[in-house]
């Protein structure tokens, strides 16, 4: 029987493409994210693989839970749907963006993971697919909040183990590094020379390569659990530890 999987944030970049992989190799699609019309237009490219769609804002609590919490048979969630604002200092922050930042990243992720646990739970199988960054572990200025986010997902994915250990359900946390897709466009606010830049002369990685490493974790035998996984492009690496040096 095909298996089913709920994607958050399915309407660009990583989403869409874990959409399209999935589809060709046979999954059933639930597809959720703020635009409507995306989609649509996405369940009419991928057709009956689309069993729904629905039209959700992660960070409604309320509507989370009654879109969420009825869905049966979710073999695979996917924790996508999240995004960075701004790059600026601590101290020169919009505080609606940090705002924006914890409430999508962090309480969305927990409460579409708090919906569809008891399902899983009750039927002992399911795997849960959270999607965190390498901003998560590694800091950089500019990062502040949107890293803080990331991190909680690293911690609250291995906690969530700590919790079903002696059930089968898996948890993944992924963290990519750079990707190109609408990340950086949002990041900056619509300044596509400014989004330009981040990826301009290096290869990043794809949402289709994101997309490859999620199938690939979803796919492994039942008793197999990828903890975690980190991913970078080939022309992405660390830097030295910072020094400020006076005059
Ligand atoms: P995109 O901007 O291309 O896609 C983000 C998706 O998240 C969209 O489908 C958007 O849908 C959805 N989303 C954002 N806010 C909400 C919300 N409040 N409710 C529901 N859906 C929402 O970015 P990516 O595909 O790159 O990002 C996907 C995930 O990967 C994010 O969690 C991001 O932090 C993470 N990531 C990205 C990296 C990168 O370099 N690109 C690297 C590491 C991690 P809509 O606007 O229609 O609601
Ligand atoms: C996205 C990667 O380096 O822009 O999570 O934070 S980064």
């Amino acid at each position: 029987m095909a298996k089913t999987i709920l994607i958050t944030g399915a309407t660009a970049g990583f989403g869409k493409a874990c959409a399209r992989r999935f589809a060709d190799a046979g999954w059933n699609l639930i597809l959720a994210g703020r635009r409507t019309e995306r989609l649509e237009s996405l369940q009419a490219e991928l057709g009956d693989a689309v069993t729904a769609i629905l039209t959700l804002d992660v960070r409604d609590r309320q509507a989370v839970h009654e879109q969420l919490s009825n869905l049966k048979d979710i073999d695979v969630l996917l924790n996508n749907a999240g995004l960075a604002l701004g790059l600026e200092p601590a101290w020169a922050v919009d505080l609606d963006d940090w705002d924006t930042m914890v409430d999508t990243n962090v309480k969305g992720l927990m409460y579409c993971t708090r919906a569809i646990l008891p399902g899983m739970v009750e039927r002992n199988c399911g795997h849960v697919i959270n999607i965190g960054s390498t901003a998560g572990s590694w800091p950089y200025p500019g990062g502040n909040v949107y890293g803080g986010t990331k991190a909680f997902v690293q911690q609250f994915s291995r906690n969530l183990r700590a919790d079903l250990l002696g059930n089968r359900i898996r948890v993944t946390e992924i963290d990519p590094g750079m990707a190109e897709s609408e990340f950086s466009k949002v990041r900056f606010k619509g300044d596509d020379q400014s989004a330009a830049k981040v990826y301009a002369g290096a290869e990043a990685l794809s949402p289709a390569d994101i997309a490859e490493v999620v199938f690939f974790v979803a796919n492994l035998p039942a008793h197999v659990n990828v903890n975690a996984m980190e991913l970078m492009c080939i022309d992405q690496s660390w830097g030295p530890l910072a020094v400020h040096r006076k005059g």
